[in-house]
């Protein structure tokens, strides 16, 4: 990596120097920023033109920080658009929050309901919604709690097992929780429900549960969590002896997978397969190379995708490439992660994106979108489109931008469709038009 810092250094110094030139006979345009370092603001500028230049960003909206990336590609990727025509139609309306959503059979969903805590079944195909499934657990459904994800064994068809996760109430505050139960034959109930783990400790807080899952191809299960958001709990992020702010990566019986990293640390949770992270929502398989990527909320920019290495520390809240919601800086503002020894984000959103559930789309039905990766938005409402080369993001596209949904988890069904669960109790589902 050493070579990667020279090169870019080179490349910074004759960028300066490059801008510093043009800025000899450009006299108005930096006048508003005379207050500030002069160098950075030519650097800046001088990425800015590169860039608007030759190819424009899919991000329009300006940074809210001064931080830049530690390689180009880190973010505001070029925009990108999809050239088949899509089919865009509403399956289903009138639900609460559907947090997470599994495809169990053909075209049928189980879906949760964040709030009210509800297991659902929707058939994409006539857009009918069952009655609630009986057997799901308790859970606090404050602020961002409630009942979040949902996938399935990969034995289903014959074990019929259903994993969730919630936001449980202990004496002590709240925590991320997994469980497990067994779907009746006649998908009326969950039998038997059980929790298998519980992301330890408890906190007295309703905020940042993280809390996706999936199975890997060995049956074991990862799981996502969150820091719980406030100062000072959040700093425990960085420890090995607390679930906060962390991949897990467990069995279904709840237990620490044998190969994990920390395993054999006395010091460390056995549990833990990474850490440094703030709020990951999303989380799926690269299809094309088999890693794990994730998503997590950054603060106020800072949003960050994640390919998960074992044992790895991605920095929260020691770096950042955001700032406080008052718009103070963390930790005195350092963003480059690898200079901190910490993993840098494949990429980041600077305004963010407010990243949540996330899928690749890993079907040919739409040609040009096989292995991109669409994530839900929050804040602003759109779902986002990544083109990835080599573990790179080389293009970015905004979809749904018109409905004014916040979209809170993307599923692609066996069939192809791009399926869209919002915050206003809507499933999108997209399709090549004409199928
Ligand atoms: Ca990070």
């Amino acid at each position: 990596m050493p070579k990667v810092s020279s090169s870019r250094l080179l490349f910074f110094t004759m960028l300066i120097f490059v801008l510093a030139l043009a800025a000899c006979g450009n006299d108005d345009s930096t006048s508003e920023e005379a207050t500030t370092d002069e160098s950075e603001t030519a650097t800046e500028e001088s990425a800015d033109d590169s860039e608007t230049a030759t190819e424009e960003s899919a991000e329009t909206e300006p940074k809210v920080t001064e931080f830049e990336p530690a390689f180009p590609e880190q973010t505001r990727a070029p925009k990108v658009e999809t050239e088949t025509e899509l089919n865009v139609e509403v399956v289903a309306e009138g639900l609460d929050v559907s947090w997470g959503m599994e495809e169990f059979d053909t075209n049928r969903l189980l879906v949760t309901q964040r709030d009210s805590a509800e297991l659902l079944i929707l058939n994409l195909e006539d857009g009918s919604v069952s009655d609630p499934i009986e057997g799901t657990p308790e859970v606090n459904n404050e602020d961002q709690g409630g009942l979040l994800d949902v996938t399935i064994a990969p034995d289903f068809d014959e074990s019929r097992l259903v994993f969730m996760t919630f936001s449980e109430d202990k004496d002590d505050g709240t925590l991320t929780a997994v469980g497990k139960g067994v779907l009746s034959e006649d998908e009326t109930s969950l039998e038997d429900f059980e929790v298998i783990f519980e992301a330890e400790p408890a906190y007295d807080g309703t905020l940042h549960y993280g809390g996706r899952i999936i199975f890997d191809e060995d049956g074991n299960l990862f799981l996502t969590t969150g820091e719980r958001s406030d100062d000072p709990i959040r700093e425990r992020a960085q420890d090995l002896d607390a679930y906060l702010g962390k991949v897990i990566h467990i069995t279904q019986d709840g237990e620490p997978v044998d190969s994990n990293p920390f395993i054999e640390d006395e010091d460390a949770l056995d549990g833990i397969y990474s850490y440094g992270h703030r709020n990951i929502q999303g989380v799926d398989f690269n299809p094309e190379t088999g890693d794990l990527w994730i998503v997590e909320f950054g603060p106020q920019a800072g949003d960050e995708l994640n390919i998960i290495e074992p044992g790895s520390n991605y920095g929260w809240p020691t770096v950042s490439y955001g700032i406080e919601y008052s718009g103070e800086l963390i930790n005195d503002g350092i963003s480059e992660h690898e200079a901190q020894g910490f993993v840098e984000p494949v990429y980041y959103w600077d305004p963010t994106s407010a990243p949540s559930g996330m899928s690749f789309y890993d079907s040919d039905a739409i040609p040009e979108w096989e292995n991109n990766l669409f994530i839900g938005g929050l804040a602003p409402n759109y779902i986002v489109r990544v083109v990835i080369e080599d573990d790179m993001i080389v293009g970015e596209e905004r979809l749904l931008t018109d409905e004014g949904q916040r979209f809170r988890d993307i599923l692609v069904t066996e069939d192809g469709a791009l399926v869209a669960a919002t915050d206003g109790g809507m499933i999108y589902k997209v399709t090549a038009a004409g199928e």
